[in-house]
């Protein structure tokens, strides 16, 4: 892994409805994400927030169903333009959230440096909503969707490029709550995915050691890690969580595997809502699976 990190918070709340997870960054600060890094002998520099527009001065900017598309626009292009500066030099960018519309944004400006880049979607959901088939019209539940090249069409060609990523370069863990839709763009385009069911069956080392077999041939793979993937009992401060979930424990062991593994190039950690939290469990969490992602060890 590169020794040199940026972080970059992204207080991005725009895409879904719930106050607070624009807090994720600084809460994940103050859990001390740098100190942790910078003791894995990393020299991690932090950019600071990206500049998000705050609800309140916007004007309602909803189309159809997608709220705050215009919002959304404006930050995914910033951010995609500040992940992109951090890889040219060569630095490792770490993304915190935000909601999970901020992955649109991060996969437009990672992806221009891969051919062949692989992504592995850590999360309860399956973020392959459109305008059409969402629920809720939450952007936060469809960046995986754009960044293969589906949904509206100002948000697939982000950076003027589209689509990011290959749907059979995307591994999907955690997955235990999906809408209709999704499941149908899961089945139409292959997507691997292990849903709890795999994670309990399988358990969580043979789902990563299949996961890393299944990316080997990528040239890259960014880590999508959505707080909610988690168990809401391990990580209770996330605006859509879901009963069921992978532990703290398993979690540590996948972020081992992929720390041993040596194949995440870029990663983010979403979701982090500390207004709902439990004193800050849930960013505490994050920064210790940061950790064991950037290789820290038990003995
Ligand atoms: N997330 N599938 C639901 C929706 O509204 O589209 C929930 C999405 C949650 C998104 O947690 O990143
Ligand atoms: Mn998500
Ligand atoms: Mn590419
Ligand atoms: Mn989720």
């Amino acid at each position: 892994m590169l020794k040199d990190i940026t972080v970059i918070g992204v207080p991005m709340d725009l895409g879904q409805m719930r106050r607070g997870v624009d807090m994720g960054p600084s809460a994940i600060r103050y859990a001390g994400v740098v100190e942790r890094l910078e003791n894995l002998d990393y020299r991690v520099e932090d950019f600071g927030d990206i500049d998000i527009a705050r609800p309140e001065k916007q004007s309602i900017e909803n189309e159809g169903n997608l709220k705050n598309l215009k919002g959304v626009i404006e930050a995914s292009e910033k951010l995609s333009q500040t992940v992109s500066t951090v890889i040219s030099n060569k630095k490792f960018p770490l993304v915190l959230g935000g909601d999970h519309s901020i992955a649109i944004g991060t996969l437009a400006g990672v992806s221009k440096h891969y051919e062949n880049l692989g992504v592995i979607w850590y999360d309860a959901h399956g973020d392959l909503n459109t305008a059409d088939t969402s629920p809720s019209g939450n952007i936060h539940g469809m960046p995986l969707a754009v960044s293969i090249g589906i949904g509206h069409e100002r948000l697939t060609n982000i950076s003027d490029y589209t689509p990011k990523i290959k749907p059979e370069n995307i591994v999907i863990i955690g997955a235990r709550s999906l809408d209709e839709g999704e499941r149908e763009l899961i089945k139409e385009k292959g997507i691997k995915v292990y849903t709890m069911h795999e994670v309990d069956r399988l358990g969580m080392a043979k789902v990563m050691e299949e996961t890393i077999e299944y990316l080997a041939h990528t040239d890259g793979v960014h880590l999508s890690l959505d707080l909610d993937g988690l168990d809401p009992h391990d990580a209770p401060g996330v605006g859509t969580p879901v009963l069921g979930g992978i532990s703290y424990r398993e979690s540590h062991l996948a972020m081992e595997m992929l720390a041993e593994a040596e194949i995440i190039t870029s990663a983010e950690f979403v979701e982090v809502n500390p207004i709902l939290d439990e004193k800050n469990k849930t960013a505490t969490v994050a920064v210790a699976l940061m950790g064991s992602l950037f290789g820290e060890k038990l003995l």
